[in-house]
Order: C-alpha cells, then sequence, then structure tokens
C-alpha cells in the first residue's frame, strides 16, 4: 500500500502535479524531483522550484544555464552566488553591484583581487570601507593595505633575498622556534626529542625527520660533540644535504636566458595553486628583458581564468591567445605554440587548469595538450613545471604524483610561501618529488617571485 502511495505521488509529479513534485523534494527524493522539473523549465512556477533545487544541491553550473535561459530566476544575491561559482565573475559583480551593501562591495572587490585587477579591487575595497561595520574594520585594512602594497602605493623598502625569506619563514620561526632549540643546552635525549617534534611540526614528514635525527645523533657522537650549539651547522648541513639536489638560483637564470626561440614552457598543478599568478609574473620578467611573450589561455575550465590570465598579459603588455570558455584546451596550447613559432616569440607560457568540466580523466587531458604542443613544434614544450602551493604541506606531494605520472614534469615551482607557518613542506617536497625548484613566489605582487636558493632557505630557516 506504501509503496502504491509513493509511485503514485512520482506518477502525479511526473505529470507536473507541482503539490507532487513538493512532496516528492519534502520526503528526500531530491534527485528524482530534479529530473522531473527539468521537463518542465518552461514552466514559471516550476522552473523557480528547480532553481532552488539547483542552489540547495550546489548545482551552481545548471543553475547558470536556468538564469541565462530564463532572466528570471532567483534574487540578486542568489544570482551573484550562482554566477560567482560557475567562473562567471563579471556577471557576479553586476548582481554584487545591484545590492550595495558593505558585504556585496567587499565581495566585488575581493572578486577584482582574485582575478588580478587590484586597481578595481582597491576602487571597492575602498567603498566598502565607508560602510564596514565595526568587527570587519581590521580586516579590511589590513586588505587595503595589502592592495596598496601591489599597487606599488605604499613604499616598502627593497628586501635582501636573505631577508625576504627569513621574513617569509617567520610564521615558522613563531611556532616551531627551530633556532631557540640549540641555546645553552647540553646534547642528550630530551633534546633531540624536542628537535623532532619541532621538525614535525614545520612539516617535514615525519619519516624524513626520524632519519634526519638519526643522522644527527651519529654525527654527534662520531664527532663527540657536547653542546646543542655544535648540532646547529650539522642540521644546517643535513637540510641542505637534502634540498641542495633540488636546484640553485642558476635555475631560475638559465630559464630567463633561454635562446631557443620560441621557449615554450608548459604549466600545471591543482586548481589554486598559482599557475595563473606565476605565469603572470614570470611574463612581466621576460617583458622587461625586451623579450616577445606570448601567453595561452588553455585553461578553459572557467570564464574567469581566461579574463584573470587576459588582465595579467595587459598588465604585463604581452599578447595572449585565448578561446571561449569550455573551448578545447588542447586546441588553444596547439594555436598558442603555432603562433609563437610563426611569429617569432621568444617565449610562449602556457596556463593549463587543475580540473575539468568533462568526465574524461585530468591526465588525458594533460597528454593531449602536451601532444598537440608538439604537433605545433616538435621541440616543445621545452619545460613543464609543476606549481605547488606550499601551504598544503604533505596533499601536495600526492597531488604532484598524479601530474608527474601525467607529462615528464622538469621541475617545479613552489608558491605561497608568505603564507605558509610550514617552510619545511618545501624540504619534503624536495626529497619526495625529486625534481629542481625553479622558482618560489612568496606574494601576490608582481615582483614575488624569486629563484630557489637553498642555502639562503635553510639559513632562513634556521635562523
Ligand atoms: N599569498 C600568496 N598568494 C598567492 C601566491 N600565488 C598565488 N596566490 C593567490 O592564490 C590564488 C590562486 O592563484 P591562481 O594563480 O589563480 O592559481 P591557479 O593555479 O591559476 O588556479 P586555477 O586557475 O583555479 O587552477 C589567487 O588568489 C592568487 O592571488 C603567493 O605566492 N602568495
Ligand atoms: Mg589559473
Amino acid at each position: 500500500m506504501f509503496f502504491w502511495k509513493k509511485s503514485d505521488t512520482e506518477k502525479k509529479a511526473e505529470e507536473g502535479s507541482k503539490e507532487a513534485i513538493l512532496e516528492l523534494i519534502k520526503s528526500g527524493k531530491t534527485s528524482k524531483a530534479e529530473s522531473i522539473l527539468e521537463n518542465f523549465k518552461d514552466n514559471e512556477e516550476l522552473r523557480k522550484i528547480l532553481f532552488d533545487l539547483y542552489l540547495k544541491n550546489n548545482e551552481y553550473y545548471k543553475a547558470y544555464t536556468l538564469i541565462e535561459k530564463y532572466k528570471d530566476v532567483g534574487t540578486a544575491p542568489e544570482r551573484a552566488l550562482v554566477y560567482e561559482e560557475s567562473g562567471y565573475i563579471t556577471k557576479a559583480i553586476e548582481e554584487y553591484l545591484k545590492i550595495g551593501d558593505f558585504n556585496s562591495l567587499y565581495k566585488i572587490g575581493l572578486l577584482y583581487k582574485h582575478i588580478g585587477d587590484y586597481q578595481k579591487a582597491l576602487e571597492f575595497i575602498n567603498r566598502a570601507y565607508q560602510i564596514v561595520p565595526y568587527d570587519k574594520k581590521k580586516e579590511v585594512e589590513e586588505l587595503l593595505f595589502d592592495l596598496k602594497k601591489i599597487l606599488g602605493i605604499v613604499d616598502i623598502p627593497k628586501e635582501s633575498l636573505f631577508e625576504k625569506i627569513s621574513k617569509t619563514l617567520k610564521k615558522t620561526k613563531d611556532t616551531i622556534l627551530l633556532n631557540t632549540i640549540f641555546i645553552n643546552r647540553k646534547i642528550d635525549e630530551e633534546l633531540f626529542e624536542e628537535l623532532e617534534e619541532k621538525l614535525i611540526r614545520a612539516d617535514i614528514n615525519v619519516k624524513l625527520v626520524l632519519n634526519i635525527v638519526e643522522n644527527l645523533k651519529k654525527e654527534a657522537i662520531k664527532r663527540n660533540l657536547q653542546t646543542a650549539e655544535q648540532l646547529k651547522p650539522l642540521l644546517k648541513e643535513e637540510l641542505l644535504s637534502i634540498i641542495k639536489n633540488c636546484g640553485s638560483k642558476d635555475l631560475f637564470f638559465e630559464l630567463l636566458n633561454e635562446k631557443e626561440k620560441p621557449f615554450v614552457i608548459l604549466f600545471l598543478g591543482v586548481n589554486g595553486s598559482g599557475k595563473t599568478t606565476t605565469i603572470g609574473k614570470l611574463a612581466s620578467i621576460y617583458k622587461a628583458q625586451n623579450k616577445k611573450v606570448l601567453l595561452g589561455a588553455a585553461d578553459t575550465f572557467r570564464a574567469a581564468a581566461i579574463e584573470q590570465l587576459e588582465i595579467w598579459a595587459q598588465r604585463a603588455q604581452v599578447d595572449i591567445v585565448k578561446k571561449q570558455e569550455g573551448a578545447d584546451p588542447a586546441s588553444v596550447a596547439f594555436e598558442a605554440t603555432k603562433k609563437g613559432l610563426e611569429e617569432g616569440y621568444d617565449v610562449v607560457i602556457i596556463d593549463t587548469a587543475g580540473r575539468l568540466h568533462t568526465k574524461e580523466p585530468l591526465i588525458n587531458e594533460l597528454r593531449k595538450i602536451k601532444k598537440s604542443i608538439q604537433k605545433a613544434y616538435e621541440k616543445a614544450p621545452q619545460k613543464a613545471l609543476l606549481v605547488i602551493d606550499s601551504t598544503i604541506g604533505q596533499n601536495s606531494i600526492s597531488q604532484a604524483k598524479i601530474f608527474k605520472e601525467a607529462v615528464d614534469i622538469n621541475g617545479l615551482v613552489i608558491t605561497k610561501l608568505d603564507g605558509t607557518s610550514k617552510g619545511g613542506s618545501v624540504i619534503s617536497i624536495c626529497k619526495d618529488l625529486a625534481l629542481p625548484i625553479y622558482m618560489t613566489a612568496d606574494g601576490e605582487r608582481m615582483e614575488d617571485l624569486d629563484p630557489f636558493d637553498p642555502e639562503t632557505f635553510v639559513d632562513a630557516l634556521l635562523s
């Protein structure tokens, strides 16, 4: 009897009965309700129910197509959310503008910042600041300061690489205080235990830490060391012996001085790792060397990704090859390389997505991209660089392994060293992936891209 009643509701729902559909939703059969509602999109009332359902299930791309076709669904905040989540930043901004309160102005500022339009970001964060609620004041002020720094409006003295990395790793040192452990102490078991704990907290993986500390113990006995202070250079040696295999400053300078034309660099990495931002910074360095630079927007996953790369291209005053959102990434990569070859570009830098719309596994897609680059120019890409976000520590290593499987990676770019409290992850990344580190990024400004110098890095970590 019970089952009969249920299918009866379903039958009515399938005929387009609003009550029956609502009943289905109420009883938790939302996917059934959704597939029925999709046959009644032309009915205004049912369409609105479908839209609500999409929102509830975070199906923003579907909600987006509904808004685009029918124009009458959703409130401004809902539409803004849908546009934002499906990557249509300009449209999201239009909707947030209609609302105009603190949260939406602030949001607009953040969206502009996200796509790299810092001037516009500053304008809207300033507007939001006029009506900032008390509890948000400090956060907004910090963001304003960051934006001004990025735009070069506030003066920050130029620092040496050592000062920069020391400051970058300040958070690491604040938490783990690696240095203090060596002061006024004897070498004993307790010291080694403490050192172990601190190195693990700096995000060097446990196995590696045990290994390092074991080696230190052996060396301490062998050399008959007595005080903790004598152990510090040994620790430095030990860390350095690991990361000096991952490159030197020269790698970056070699990359900047490649003579082969066009020199094609393929950027890979999970979403959010910092590919597009790094490409923008690197492009501006090449441009400053008077090189002819072309960017390829092969991240066609979101409209905003293309927009973001375009803004960086404008800022660096370099050219870009792009197609519409959803276009085949491999064909963008092909065209960029071809144009690079035919029109005498010195450098072509190709941006890719860390995820895809289609069910096609990412690995296959990346392989396809590489093949099409080679089809356009058999020597390319001369470098495939994997971008790794240093703040996600151990996770980044398993992700990197997936990319390594797809494409021969030549080296790494480590980003967000300014945001990490765990500088030690660089040591684990180096040990586990055994790939050269071509450069590091420690901020969102154009100039926040540096060579990786193992010695300076370890000094800063232990200073
Ligand atoms: N603090 C800090 N933020 C960074 C750094 N590099 C990138 N970001 C920020 O990290 C966010 C993601 O960077 P993107 O360059 O968009 O990353 P992506 O890998 O291109 O991401 P998808 O396009 O989504 O695949 C942006 O908000 C950047 O401004 C860095 O070195 N330091
Ligand atoms: Mg990107």
